[in-house]
């Protein structure tokens, strides 16, 4: 059996809160094959945005996302399996939702880049520092799905 230690850091935006999508959201993780292992709702500061995205802190939009997504809630998740970062990526498709596939989150369900609905890490690197920053160790939850040896050869 493949190690099932790959967890990834996904976040439903204040736009996927207030339109309702955190149940369509949630399933289209769970009846891919993932284990939710952490969740929780919160109002985010602007301080723990600014570390979240300061990658982009240069970027002339940097202000407007640090705003949008401090309207808050925001569920904030993570996610353990097989290639959960690349298929996360998968599941919620591309930044822009123009360029985002039908069957994806932002393609089903967003229309501009500023109303992404959600976010996912971008490399296991960044999922690790993302998780750190959002979850402390024992809000992460272990636990025996039985399903598991049904999903996995
Ligand atoms: P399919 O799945 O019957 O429609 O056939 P294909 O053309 O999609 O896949 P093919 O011909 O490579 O493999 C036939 C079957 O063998 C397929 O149902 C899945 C299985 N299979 C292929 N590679 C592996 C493997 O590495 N391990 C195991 N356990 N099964 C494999
Ligand atoms: O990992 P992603 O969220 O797909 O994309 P990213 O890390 O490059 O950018 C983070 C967020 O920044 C993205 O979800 C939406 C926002 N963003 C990216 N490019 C633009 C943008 N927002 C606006 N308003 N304009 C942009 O060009």
């Amino acid at each position: 059996r493949k190690a099932l230690t790959i967890e990834n850091f996904i976040m439903i935006k204040p736009d996927g809160v207030q339109r309702g999508l955190c149940g369509v959201i949630i399933k289209r993780f769970e009846r891919k094959g993932y284990k939710l292992i952490g969740l929780k709702m919160l109002n985010p500061t602007e301080e723990i945005l600014k570390e979240h995205y300061k990658d982009l802190a240069d970027k002339p939009f940097f202000k407007k996302l640090v705003n949008y997504i401090s309207q808050g809630p925001v569920i904030a998740m993570v996610w353990e399996g097989v290639d959960i970062v690349k298929q996360g990526r998968r599941i919620i498709g591309e930044t822009n939702p123009l360029d985002s596939a039908v069957g994806t989150i932002r393609g089903d369900f967003g229309l501009e880049v500023g109303r992404n609905i959600i976010h996912g890490s971008d490399s296991v690197a960044s999922a690790n520092r993302e998780i750190n920053l959002w979850f402390k160790a024992d809000e992460l939850i272990q636990w025996k799905n039985h399903s598991t040896e049904w999903i996995y050869e």
